[in-house]
């Protein structure tokens, strides 16, 4: 499923992100930036030494930002380490960390010219968000974003399994 936002799309799919082959790929990652299991391990498994290298200069990453390193063997150009929220029942101000962990890879993603760039569901594994309110505000942050940034030619959710794909295509239809 895709949208169009001016010259600009959002599109959905299912896979794996380490397949991807757009400009930058987000990780789901912690703010140690010392991987992990999920999408932040098979990452860092795909990609190579490289990445991990690199995570260990930059060393740290507040919750709800965003840091860059290079994609190693992925056919990125770039990973983007966001850093979501760990889900607590919703009142620790999960909400506006998750949509900042989401504004500010994009914001990274323009900084480095990187045009088109593939988004996990960011929080919605280990970290335990709902899943509903999780895309929302994925989506509703990247429409926000590409509706504003034309650089931004592409934003590609790769949602792993088939349940979260539904639930991502739900929330993008009551968006449009
Ligand atoms: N491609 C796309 N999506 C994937 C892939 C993949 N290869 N593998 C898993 N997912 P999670 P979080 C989905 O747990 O909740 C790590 O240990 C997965 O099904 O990876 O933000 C980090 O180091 C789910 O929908 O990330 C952190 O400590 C989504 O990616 C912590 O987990 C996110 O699940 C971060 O937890």
């Amino acid at each position: 499923m895709e949208i169009e936002i001016n010259d600009s799309k959002i599109a959905l799919v299912q896979g794996d992100i380490t397949r991807e082959e757009v400009d930058a790929i987000v990780n789901a990652a912690n703010s140690g930036l010392c991987g992990g299991g999920g999408v932040d391990g098979a990452i860092h498994r795909a990609g190579g030494p490289t990445i991990m290298q690199e995570c260990r200069a930059i060393g740290h990453c507040p919750t709800g930002k965003a840091v860059v390193t290079g994609a190693g063997n992925l056919k990125a150009k770039y990973v983007i380490h966001a850093v979501g929220p760990i889900y607590r029942g919703g009142n620790q101000g999960e909400a506006n960390l998750l949509k900042s962990a989401y504004l500010e890879s994009l914001r990274q993603a323009s900084r480095n010219n990187a045009h088109r760039v593939a988004f996990p569901a960011i929080s919605a594994g280990v970290y335990g968000y709902p899943l509903a309110e999780a895309a929302h505000i994925a989506l509703q942050t990247a429409f926000d974003y590409v509706r504003e940034h034309r650089d931004i030619q592409l934003v590609r959710f790769v949602l792993f399994d088939e349940a979260t794909y539904n639930v991502f295509a739900e929330e993008l239809r009551k968006l449009v």
